[in-house]
Parts: C-alpha cells; sequence; structure tokens
C-alpha cells in the first residue's frame, strides 16, 4: 500500500498536510481494497465443497483498522510511513468508532471465530445483522448509577460494503425487505473471508428517543435497530423473536441461493452446507429451512432428514434463564408460517421418545436448545467442565438419547488481536526469544520454557508489563480522567456485569481490605482494583452491585488515609477498544464465577496470554488453564462445581447462616449499608443488594468468601517477590498456546463441520 500516493490522488495534498480523519478514510478505503482482493484470491484457493454458515445473533468485531493492517502485513510499514509525515497511527484509531455488535463473551468469541475460519483458509462464512446502534454505551450518571445511551458506529466511511442480496422475509401479517453488507474479515497473512450482516431495507433511526427508547411495536421500522432490546417486557420479547426469524429467514435464502449456484440439487445439501448455531438465537434456522425446502419441493421427511445433517448446535450456558422458550403465541403472532412446522418436530419426537422432559413443546412454551439437539447433528460445550456438566447434569436426558451427538470444543481466541495488535511490545520480547513461528502455530510458545532461568529474560518481561501499565494509566488519564498509580499492583475484573460472575465478591473483598487498612495494617504493596462491566438495561441487581462499586471508588480514593494503599476504579463504557488496554496492563486477572456456572470464560485466556496471573474457580475454562500451568503458577480456591451442583439439589443454602459465623464477612456486608456509603450512595440500592445479600445470595458467595480473601493475599504476597513472579507470568505465556482460536476452529472443522 502506497499511503502517500493514494492521499495525494484522494485530497490533492501530501501526507504531512492532511487531516487525521482524511487519513483515517483514505486508510480504510484501501484497506478494505484489499481485504476484497484477498477475499477473491481465497474463495478461488478453497477446495471445499461444503460452505461453513456460522450463524450468531452478535459478533462483538471490536475496531477493526489495527487488525486488518496486522493481518494485511502492513502495519508496520503503515505507521513508518505516517510516523515520517508527523502523523500518529495510535491517533487515528481512535477515530475509528468501535462496532459494539455484541453483549460479551458470546459475541467476542464469534469475532475471534471470523478471523481464524479466515486465518486458516477455511471455506466459511459468518451470519448475522447489522444493528446501527449495538450495545448502548454506558454512561455513569452524578449518582453513581449507570445510564445508557445509543452508541451509533455507521458513519458514512465505514468498513461495511453494500451488496446485491436483498429478500423478502415474511411475518405475520406483513412482509420486510432485507439488505445484505458484507463486512471483509481478513485472516493473517493469508485469506480473508466475509462477515454477512442482514439489514433491514425500511429502518428508522428517527424512532429512538430519549435514550435508548423507542416504539417496539414498530417493526418495519425498528427491527435492526439495536442489539437485544430490553427484554424485560414482553414487547420487548416479542421483538426479539421478530429479530431472531429476520435473521435466519434471510441466512436460510442465502444459503439455498448459494448452494444451488454451486451445484446443489438441495438433496444434497449436506454436502454443500454446514450451519453452527451459535447458542439458541439462531435456531428457528432449522424449520425456516425445512419451510424454504418444502417450497423448492422436498417433502417432510426428507426436508427434515437434510436439515440434521446440516445444522449443529453450541451451548453456550447451563444458567436456566438463559436457555430461551418462546411462548407459542408470540410465535403465532411474529412466524405463524413455522408454527406447525415446530409441533410437526414436536409430534415426531412425541412418538418414538417417551422422555417427556426432552419434549419441543411444554407448557405452552417452545424449547429452542431442545428443537436444535433432537434435529441437529452435533452438540458441543465450550470447555471440558462445561460438557461435563451438559452431558451429566444439565442435558443428562438428551445425552443419554444421543450420546455421539455430545463433543466439546474448549473456546479460544485470537492471538493477532489478543497480542501481536494488544501488545506488540510482549510480542516482540515473544519474537526475539522464540522466532516468527508462534505467530502461526501458537503451540510453539511452548518454547518460552527454556527461558524459564534466564534473569535477563525475567527483567525484560516485567519491563514490558510495567510499560504496558504506564500506558493505561496514561490512557485511562486522557479518555475518563482518572489517576491510577502505575507503581501499584493491578487486580483486574473486566466482564460483563451478572450475580454469577460474582463481582458483588470482589467488592465484598474491598470493603474488608478498607477496613484492614483503617484499622492500620497496611499492605505491602499498594493495590489497584479495576472493574469494567455493563449491566443489561432491565437488571436491578445488577445495576445495584455497579452502584456500590461506584459508591466504593468515590468513597475510598478520596479517603486520604486508604487511598495511597489502596484505589478502585470502576471504567466506564467497557467494551473491546479498553479490554485491549487493560488487559496487557494486568497482573491479577479475577475469574471468580461460581463454580459450574461460568460456561468457559474467554477474557481468562486473554489476561493469561497477556503474563497476567488468574485467581480463580475452579469454573469454565480456568479448570483448563491450571492444569498446564500447575498449581504454583495459579491461585485458585473455593468450593467445587460438585459441592455447588449438590448444594443446590438439596436447596438448604441460608447465606446468612455463613454471615453471623464470619465475622470479616459480617462487617463487609454490613457496610453496605453503613452510614459512610448512605451518605455518599442511594439509599434504594443499597438497601436491595443487602437484603438480596443476607437473603438470597443466589451465586454463593458468602461460602467462598474466606477462602477467597485468603488466596487473594498470597498472590498478594507472591507478587512482591519480583523474578519469582515474572518465571509465574512466563510460564502462564508460555502455556498459552491450547487457547489459540486457530486450534478451536481446527477441532471443529475436524470433528463437526468437516470442510476438506
Ligand atoms: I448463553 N455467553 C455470553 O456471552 N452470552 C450469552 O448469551 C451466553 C453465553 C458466554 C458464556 O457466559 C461464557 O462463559 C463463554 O465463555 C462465552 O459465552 C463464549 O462461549
Amino acid at each position: 500500500m502506497n499511503l502517500t500516493k493514494a492521499v495525494k490522488e484522494k485530497y490533492k495534498k501530501p501526507l504531512a498536510s492532511c487531516t487525521n480523519e482524511e487519513i483515517y478514510i483514505s486508510l480504510l478505503e484501501q484497506v478494505k481494497e484489499l481485504a476484497k482482493e484477498k477475499e477473491t484470491v481465497s474463495a478461488s484457493k478453497t477446495t471445499s465443497k461444503r460452505k461453513l454458515y456460522y450463524i450468531s445473533a452478535e459478533f462483538l468485531i471490536g475496531k477493526l483498522l489495527s487488525n486488518n493492517l496486522i493481518n494485511l502485513g502492513l502495519y508496520d510499514e503503515v505507521k513508518k510511513e505516517l510516523a515520517a509525515a508527523g502523523k500518529s497511527l495510535a491517533e487515528i484509531e481512535e477515530l475509528e468508532p468501535e462496532p459494539s455488535l455484541g453483549n460479551g463473551g458470546l459475541g467476542r468469541l464469534a469475532a475471534c471465530f471470523v478471523d481464524s475460519i479466515a486465518t486458516l483458509g477455511l471455506n466459511g462464512d459468518g451470519v448475522g445483522l447489522n444493528y446501527h446502534y449495538g450495545l448502548f454505551k454506558q454512561v455513569f450518571d452524578k449518582k453513581h448509577l449507570q445510564q445508557e445511551t445509543p452508541n451509533p458506529w455507521i458513519e458514512n466511511e465505514s468498513w461495511l460494503t453494500k451488496t446485491e442480496t436483498s429478500y423478502q422475509v415474511p411475518f405475520g401479517g406483513f412482509t420486510v425487505t432485507s439488505r445484505l453488507y458484507d463486512l471483509d474479515v481478513t485472516g493473517y497473512d493469508n485469506h480473508s473471508t466475509r462477515l454477512r450482516l442482514f439489514d433491514l431495507e425500511s429502518v428508522d433511526e428517527s424512532i429512538v428517543k430519549d435514550g435508548i427508547d423507542f416504539d417496539k411495536t414498530e417493526i418495519e421500522k425498528n427491527l435492526t435497530l439495536f442489539l437485544y432490546p430490553d427484554d424485560s417486557d414482553d414487547k420487548g420479547r416479542l421483538l426479539r423473536v421478530y429479530q431472531q426469524y429476520f435473521m435466519v429467514s434471510n441466512a436460510a435464502q442465502l444459503i439455498l441461493d448459494e448452494c444451488i449456484a454451486r451445484g446443489s440439487n438441495l438433496h444434497d445439501l449436506a454436502d454443500y452446507a454446514a450451519v453452527q448455531i451459535n447458542d439458541t438465537h439462531p435456531s428457528m434456522v432449522i424449520p425456516e429451512l425445512i419451510r424454504l425446502l418444502g417450497q423448492h419441493g422436498i417433502l417432510m421427511d426428507e426436508a427434515i432428514s437434510i436439515v440434521s445433517k446440516v445444522c449443529a448446535y453450541t451451548n453456550h450456558t447451563i444458567l436456566a434463564e438463559a436457555l430461551e422458550k418462546w411462548p407459542i403465541a408470540f410465535l403465532n403472532k411474529a412466524v405463524p408460517q413455522l408454527m406447525p412446522i415446530i409441533r410437526e418436530l414436536d409430534n415426531r419426537i412425541r412418538a418414538t421418545v417417551k422422555d417427556e422432559s426432552t419434549y419441543i413443546i411444554q407448557n405452552g412454551l417452545v424449547h429452542m436448545a431442545h428443537m436444535d439437539i433432537h434435529y441437529g447433528y452435533s452438540v458441543n460445550g465450550v470447555a471440558y467442565l462445561h460438557t461435563e456438566i451438559l452431558k451429566n447434569t444439565e442435558l443428562n436426558n438428551f445425552y443419554k438419547l444421543y450420546p455421539e451427538r455430545f463433543n466439546n470444543k474448549t473456546n479460544g481466541i485470537t492471538f493477532r488481536r489478543w497480542l501481536m495488535a494488544c501488545n506488540p511490545e510482549l510480542s516482540a520480547l515473544i519474537t526475539s526469544l522464540i522466532g516468527e513461528g508462534w505467530k502461526k502455530d501458537a503451540m510453539e510458545l511452548e518454547k518460552l520454557g527454556a527461558s524459564i532461568s534466564d534473569p535477563a529474560v525475567l527483567t525484560k518481561l516485567l519491563h514490558v508489563k510495567a510499560e504496558k501499565k504506564n500506558q493505561l494509566v496514561s490512557y485511562l488519564k486522557e479518555t475518563q480522567g482518572l489517576e491510577l498509580n502505575p507503581d501499584s499492583i493491578f487486580d483486574i475484573q473486566v466482564k460483563r456485569l451478572h450475580e454469577y460472575k460474582r463481582q458483588q465478591m470482589n467488592a465484598l473483598y474491598v470493603i474488608h481490605k478498607y477496613l484492614e487498612i483503617k484499622a492500620g495494617k497496611i499492605p505491602k504493596k499498594p493495590i489497584t482494583v479495576l472493574f469494567g462491566a455493563k449491566a443489561a438495561p432491565a437488571y436491578v441487581i445488577a445495576k445495584d452491585i455497579i452502584h456500590l462499586i461506584l459508591c466504593l471508588q468515590e468513597l475510598i480514593n478520596n479517603d486520604p488515609e486508604v487511598s495511597p494503599h489502596l484505589n478502585v476504579f470502576m471504567v466506564e463504557n467497557y467494551n473491546v477498544t479498553l479490554a485491549e488496554k487493560l488487559i496487557p496492563a494486568c497482573d491479577i486477572s479475577e475469574q471468580i464465577s461460581l463454580a459450574s456456572k461460568e460456561a468457559s470464560g474467554t477474557g481468562n485466556m486473554k489476561f493469561m496470554l497477556n503474563g497476567a496471573l488468574t485467581l480463580g474457580t475452579m469454573d469454565g475454562a480456568n479448570v483448563e488453564i491450571a492444569e498446564p500451568v500447575g498449581k504454583d503458577n495459579i491461585f485458585t480456591f473455593g468450593e467445587s462445581s460438585e459441592t455447588v451442583i449438590a448444594r443446590y439439589e438439596r436447596g438448604d443454602y441460608k447465606s446468612k447462616d455463613w454471615y453471623e459465623k464470619d465475622k470479616d464477612l459480617k462487617a463487609a456486608v454490613d457496610f453496605i449499608v453503613g452510614k459512610e456509603m448512605m451518605k455518599i450512595g442511594q439509599k434504594e440500592n443499597l438497601e436491595r443488594l443487602y437484603a438480596e445479600l443476607l437473603n438470597k445470595d443466589w451465586f454463593m458467595t458468602f461460602p467462598d468468601f474466606e477462602d477467597y480473601v485468603k488466596t487473594r493475599e498470597e498472590a498478594y504476597a507472591a507478587y512482591t517477590n519480583r523474578t519469582e513472579w515474572a518465571k509465574k507470568m512466563l510460564v502462564n505465556i508460555s502455556k498459552a498456546g491450547f487457547f489459540s482460536s486457530d486450534r478451536t476452529i481446527a477441532q471443529y472443522n475436524e470433528e463437526i463441520w468437516k470442510l476438506s
């Protein structure tokens, strides 16, 4: 790429005289063109007849400029060219809006997967929706409460390319027209693929009023405005059904069109297409494909058997409330054409399967996962422990019916974004030690083990960490006005706010530490506790937990006795961009979900890769991190998943008993409604949270509290031995190779998709 020449042609002036906006737009155009070329090359190179369609309601792709430059091998060159003209690539990157087309882990996983599909040169696309505002932007108000505002990301110049493809999507009583936008996804040093995002032709941004409010009944205008509208009321839930059907009907029409164009007669569809259903949001693709095959003259028996060879389902949670069940009335209203097919699918199960708990329709509700499992050829969990729990507990009734369908695919992350792009300093150190091979084969990171006793390497590693901490300090000062102490332990918990992830337990620790410092017990090394989390707009307790943390931030950081030793910050609007700054700067990674509840976690992998040590429960992928790094290089605590599952089964958990038994815990919990907090915070929020913990504590923070405090102290103590700590960092980095999404995707392909 020759940027100087490109801007000369476009703006008739030298690079040095261009504004950052002009350069950004020029870069965007250049990169888009190059990605498109790679796309054409990849498509012509592929030998696979079978093509993967990864359908997902979320693709949390993050900013694309740097990532694309890295994958195209242009990053260093462009950076230099810009620097020579007195321009900073980092400043230009700041201009790019982040497309927030996902909520959290599930959406980010889908984005990592598309990156790996492109890198491995697999014949596959991602298919989803083009939300205009994506997830809301989070702001904290003066009362220390979360507010939500729209987060527009589509500008005149964007990564999207409008295509000629458009479909009719029928709903009960009306039909809408769609439009496909493509977004090229570059793979590392090789291929490229596409994200296919469907939009609504009649979408109308002007109906968004106050904050993120809009008329939820105006489907013809609102369908692709927001990701996951507030689903706390029936109107929102119904809109969700409309969105899901819009997504899968478009996907199904696209799949059939493409397969026919590539030579399929539809009877052989399974030779041409594999569909991965990313959790249950795209589940209606099963009846929709059956319906469309029917329109092509294929009878029900055969259509069902074809679709069952095409569709595979990934489960991402065991939380009962997250397993989607739609009222028949909703489906009858939104998509009446699907209900007879869903009934037929259910009747066939009723005729052959005795176990009623597996039926698709029960008590007026359609169980989406049940449909996926009966009519898909593969069911996978996302980490070893999670898949075991699915097989032995949550989905045991299905496992007994179809043991051969169940398999595990432990999640992974793309090392391009989560190491090369966000931490070039560490990447360079790694390359200087073991060469470039790790960039294509992440398992080569194991070679770092050879440097474990090399003091010069350990010193460099600590220097990189210190440098990343300094960069974070400047960034948060500039962008959010936060004052962090770079010479403190950075202890970070960033992820969606959810009770099962237990940010409240971390906050209780903070209170405990505050009380200790007040009583004169000073920590050896200052501690900075960082949180980043959005709460679903209608999730009351989650918002109360944010309130608690923001009040603690106010109290602690302004207390001259405490703030030299302990600081607390909640960064505003945590998103992919912030994650890329926070993760490389982290010393201790908080992965403290209640054992059995976090299906996998993927932040845990990103932190490990960047040399943070995990403080975590034996949950999700933490289990698979603990195994290879060994007990000296991770801090685990808390009850086992067996103990937790058994207590839920007995149903005899009483949080108050634990509270009465442990005086430190009691003091921390009482502090929530004590006079210091009441002065800063809102009585209603604090009292509600206090009552919730004392009377319910559904995710059992109290039984784990004592061990959590003890283990966290051990981690802080270990930190003071810098050489030993650096060794632990190095072990973590060297064992991270398994968590590359290239490995995950290779396994999906070998065991599920079987693209040649
Ligand atoms: I279901 N996950 C998510 O982010 N959103 C969802 O709607 C559902 C699951 C997450 C899980 O909570 C994580 O444990 C997991 O790592 C991630 O999906 C990717 O599998």
